[in-house]
């Protein structure tokens, strides 16, 4: 799915702002048809984007497990009138029904990806519309993240009182995340683009697929470099440009093309969209993990988007922060964990040369109890499996054209040991690779290589660790032999490149404790060094990311004190002393 971009044939209209909202705990919504003739009061003020969980003093609006209402008015242009005219949600966590004055236009399952509609139908041209969204927010078995809503039916709790039981940590955010947007282009129009690359000796191969919506047209294709010259250029819907002397995206320097295509009907031009373009390569060869022929070792963090009061909503400002932080701490790369990251993200990465692990959004499928099965007909069965495969489908249309992307994560800490998860995995890890057979593909695993069952599905063993956390409390000289022992299984295996995907201490950051204690700043430090010091000794390790970038916020339990403090910065993204030492490590090392 193209990325909404203005051209000479394009408009673009930003619904950002503040909306009208109404929290539906009892479901009446739906039935009450609020959607016909405008909410009703009791109505808020909810900005977009943004999680609306911690926007106002309401507890019961934060922990709300159920549906919420947004709507707002706009104009459309009488010159628009005769366009196709789609309205997108950059997302709608989790899950969305979309009416325009009334009218539904588009349903939507999934929290963390784009979904649009051609409202032209629904829309007035030249006057005033309304656009009304339901947002649910309930996660069960068939959803991704998985969940469980509980109903407690005992004397303790008044009757009907239900809960939204999750297997992860991080809080539930939800509502409107991400930009929304009318945009207005030809009736015959560009539909989509897909661009594969590859390296000739000097040269750059840009293969390249354009399809035409709404009509016929001839596709002519023009490439420019990043000072706007044209390097190559062709026609026809599909084909490729050999760029001489090619400058090639790379680790630290997001060097870009723009792809211009037309197209064209009656020799007349329809639409034009431009598409950026970083001519690299990507490989799994032996125990290393190619860019472009050239090792590549991962630094970097498992990242969030969280911040304090738009939760898990876009901002531009900590976007820009966030990626301004990492090249000050010398990181390459980090993971989209749990899910797909906003694509403006993505798109930063790409100009800045960050390389991105993308996951989809399947984290919970644990319990973390060996006697409770989750890989089964009521749990995560036939339905997950099904929704599973059309988010990877969404996820690899939306990201596939991004150079920074290196590698799909198809999910986080499954119950990689259970009967049932090999067959599950075996479709996943094959759909990803038919629908993009450049990528290498990986699952996201908890230690224990001797019972996992899905590590031979993928090219690199990505694992998540934390001695001397949740275990042998406090013990940190246990670090060196555990963490040895845990990669070296590993290795022994699967004979696969290993990048240690999370590892990490919870620190309040101005706690100091030498020697050093459980949640000191002094605690993570030497945390982190007992790791980087067994890292260093083993070859076939790949990357390391650090649980993780930044605190954020968590569901409420004893484990957390006002979330997950594993941050090397704070929420507000200041540097804890983890941070400098991370910093010291990372840019001495000049490998890419
Ligand atoms: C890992 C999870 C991550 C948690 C982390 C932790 O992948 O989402 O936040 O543990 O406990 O198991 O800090």
């Amino acid at each position: 799915m193209l990325y909404p971009r203005e051209s000479e044939t394009r408009e673009l209209k930003d619904l950002s702002g503040v909306w009208s909202f109404r929290t539906d705990p009892e479901g009446a919504g739906m039935d009450g048809r609020w959607y016909e003739s405008g909410l009703e009061p009791p109505t808020i003020e909810m900005p977009v984007p943004s999680s609306y969980n911690d926007i106002t003093q309401d507890a019961s609006i934060r922990d709300l497990v159920g549906t919420v209402w947004y709507e707002r008015e706009f104009f459309v242009p009488r010159t628009w009138s005769g366009r196709r005219v789609v309205l997108r949600f950059g997302s709608a966590t989790h899950h969305a029904v979309v009416w325009v004055n009334g009218l539904e236009v588009v349903r939507h399952r999934g929290g963390f990806l784009p979904f649009e509609a051609d409202v032209g139908d629904a829309l007035s041209f030249g006057g005033r519309n309304r656009v009304t969204v339901a947002v649910n927010n309930e996660l069960d078995w068939t959803t991704l993240p998985t969940g469980e809503i509980r109903t407690h039916n005992d004397p303790m709790h008044p009757p009907g009182f239900r809960t939204q039981e999750i297997h992860f940590d991080f809080f539930n955010y939800a509502g409107l995340h991400r930009p929304v947007k009318l945009i207005a282009m030809p009736e015959t129009f560009i539909e989509d683009v897909t661009v594969l690359t590859d390296i000739e000796g000097d040269d750059g191969v840009v293969r390249y697929d354009v399809t035409i919506g709404g009509g016929e047209a001839d596709v002519h294709v023009r490439l420019l470099d990043a000072d706007g010259y044209e390097v190559a250029s062709a026609s026809g819907s599909d084909d490729q440009l050999r760029v001489e002397d090619a400058n090639l995206w790379r680790p630290g320097r997001g060097y870009l093309y723009t792809l211009e295509v037309r197209a064209v009907a009656n020799g007349d031009v329809e639409d034009i969209y431009r598409l950026p373009v970083g001519i690299r390569t990507v490989e799994v060869e032996g125990n290393r993990f190619l860019i472009n022929g050239k090792p590549f070792y991962f630094r970097g963090f498992g990242k969030h988007e969280d911040a304090d009061i738009r939760g898990r909503g876009y901002d531009d400002a900590i976007v820009c922060k966030d990626f301004n932080l990492l090249e000050w701490i010398g990181a390459n790369s980090f993971r989209t964990s749990h899910y797909p990251y906003a694509e403006e993200i993505l798109q930063m990465a790409d100009r800045r040369g960050v390389v991105v692990i993308a996951e989809a959004p399947a984290v919970g499928m644990n319990f973390f109890d060996p006697r409770s099965k989750v890989f089964s007909d009521e749990r995560v069965g036939s339905a997950t499996l099904e929704h599973h495969l059309d988010v990877m489908r969404e996820m690899i249309a939306r990201d596939k054209n991004h150079p920074s992307v290196v590698m799909w994560s198809v999910a986080n800490e499954p119950a990689a040991t259970e009967d049932g998860a090999e067959k599950y995995f075996e479709p996943v890890a094959a759909e990803a690779r038919r629908l993009d057979p450049t990528r290498p593909v990986t699952a996201v695993v908890m230690p224990g290589f001797g019972d996992c069952r899905i590590g031979q599905l993928f090219d690199v063993v990505c694992v998540n660790s934390y001695c001397s956390w949740y275990s042998d409390y406090g013990h940190l000289e246990l670090i060196d032999m555990q963490l040895t022992h845990e990669l070296r299984g590993w290795h022994d295996k699967y004979n696969k490149p290993i990048i240690v995907t999370e590892y990490g201490a919870d620190s309040v950051a101005g706690l100091h404790q030498d020697p050093p204690m459980m949640f000191s700043e002094e605690y993570q430090c030497e945390f982190l060094r007992q790791y980087h010091a067994v890292f260093d000794r083993l070859d076939f390790v790949i990357g390391e990311h650090v649980w993780n970038f930044a605190d954020f916020m968590t569901k409420q339990g004893v484990k957390r004190v006002v979330g997950n403090r594993k941050g090397v910065f704070t929420r507000g993204r200041q540097p804890k002393s983890a941070a400098h030492l991370l910093r010291q490590r990372w840019t001495s090392r000049s490998d890419d």
